[in-house]
């Protein structure tokens, strides 16, 4: 689609989606065959400042008041931004060889500080993982609200393709913007942060999708508020959104269950139980995920991620999927499953808090919207 607007004594302003973009966003699941994807970048990432209550909240949940006390933000080694982004670009070129169209974000001045009448922050964050903001479910981009306000412009980098996404025909919105004010961030009883009820406020990445069935998980960064905003959106369209409550607390969920394809789910052994597993994959196949082989906390010595960053994969098709080269284990678990397996490696995933999941957004995947996969 092409727009023309002839405005009176100003001129003619044609807007055309930018040429990589040819067809509409349509992706409804984690598993169907790709087409087209974001790749994230790691140029110019900063590290929002601990002191900051929904950058603790969110990034350093596992930390009491004191222990956050001791960590640094900042922007990160040279060293660390040049490897990740070799290792983003070699996964990108993996992914175009397989005739995947790749998008990036385009650059976003992270360092940049911003305030709004509630709040400062001192910078934005980073595009290392475009997963964690926006939400496609089928034909529709959902700009999601995310307490962190480091992260309140971050989807700057992504505006020039979902421009070209609503022109070739998609559907492009944003939950309520978020006020993020103080009281959205409390303290609980063991000293660890809690995301409160204030206003729905959750990350893309607290959900994965699996047709018309979606799983959304309430933790640090996503609460019982942006379920039920979740659920008015796209109940009435016919998805269903069984909230993982008790699992997981500490933000995504895409470290503790991954979709494999239909009938066929990987598993985190320390997280998930047989009384806890999400009802709709009670019947599917289970992987347990083997013990993660530690890859280290690479150059900053910080971590904004659990070691079972590992089983964070990423599936092209439901036989092929990008994992972890150290992770042996697994790959050899997922090859007896019939999954073939495109070692890949992120050397700072754990600094930067991203395995191939959280570095990527399906845009466009072969899959029929709303199809069910557990009727
Ligand atoms: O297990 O630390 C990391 C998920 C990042 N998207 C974890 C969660």
């Amino acid at each position: 689609m092409t727009i023309t607007n002839n405005h009176p004594g100003f001129g003619t302003a044609t807007l055309e989606p930018p040429v990589d973009v040819r067809r509409r966003a349509c992706s409804a699941d984690e598993f169907s065959p790709l087409r087209e994807i974001v790749v994230g970048r790691a140029a110019g990432a900063v590290i929002p400042q601990a002191s900051d209550p929904s950058a603790w909240l969110t990034l350093y949940s596992h930390l009491d008041a004191g222990q956050v006390a001791a960590v640094d933000g900042g922007a990160l080694p040279q060293q660390v931004i040049e490897e990740s982004e070799e290792d983003l670009e070699t996964l990108a070129e993996t992914l175009r060889g397989l005739g995947v169209v790749v998008h990036r974000p385009s650059s976003v001045d992270h360092a940049a500080p911003f305030s709004t009448p509630h709040w400062d922050s001192a910078s934005g964050m980073y595009s290392y993982c475009p997963r964690d903001l926006t939400l496609i479910v089928g034909e529709t981009i959902i700009e999601t609200p995310s307490p962190v306000r480091a992260r309140y412009h971050e989807l700057d980098g992504l505006r020039e393709l979902f421009r070209g996404y609503l022109l070739a025909g998609s559907a492009w919105i944003s939950a309520p913007k978020p006020q993020l004010r103080d009281s959205l961030y409390g303290v609980g009883r063991d000293g660890l942060p809690v995301l409160t009820e204030d206003e729905p406020a959750f990350e893309a990445a607290n959900v994965l999708r699996c047709g018309r069935d979606l799983f959304y998980q309430v933790s640090t960064s996503g609460n019982e508020f942006g379920r039920i905003w979740l659920e008015s959106l796209l109940g009435p369209q016919g998805y269903r959104v069984h909230p993982v409550r008790d699992v997981y607390p500490h933000t995504h969920l895409d470290s503790t269950i991954s979709l494999l394809r239909p009938g066929l789910v990987l598993l985190n052994p320390s997280r998930v139980t047989e009384d806890n597993i999400p009802g709709p994959l009670r019947d599917w196949d289970r992987i347990w995920c083997p013990e993660m082989r530690e890859t280290g906390v690479s150059a900053t010595g910080q971590s904004l991620s659990s070691p079972w960053l590992g089983m964070n994969l990423l599936m092209v098709n439901p036989e092929l999927a990008v994992v972890d080269s150290a992770q042996h284990e697994l790959i050899a678990r997922l090859e007896r499953h019939g999954i073939s397996v495109l070692p890949h490696t992120l050397r700072h995933d754990r600094a930067l808090g991203g395995g191939f999941h959280c570095v990527t957004l399906d845009t466009v995947r072969d899959a029929p919207a709303g199809a069910d996969y557990f009727g």
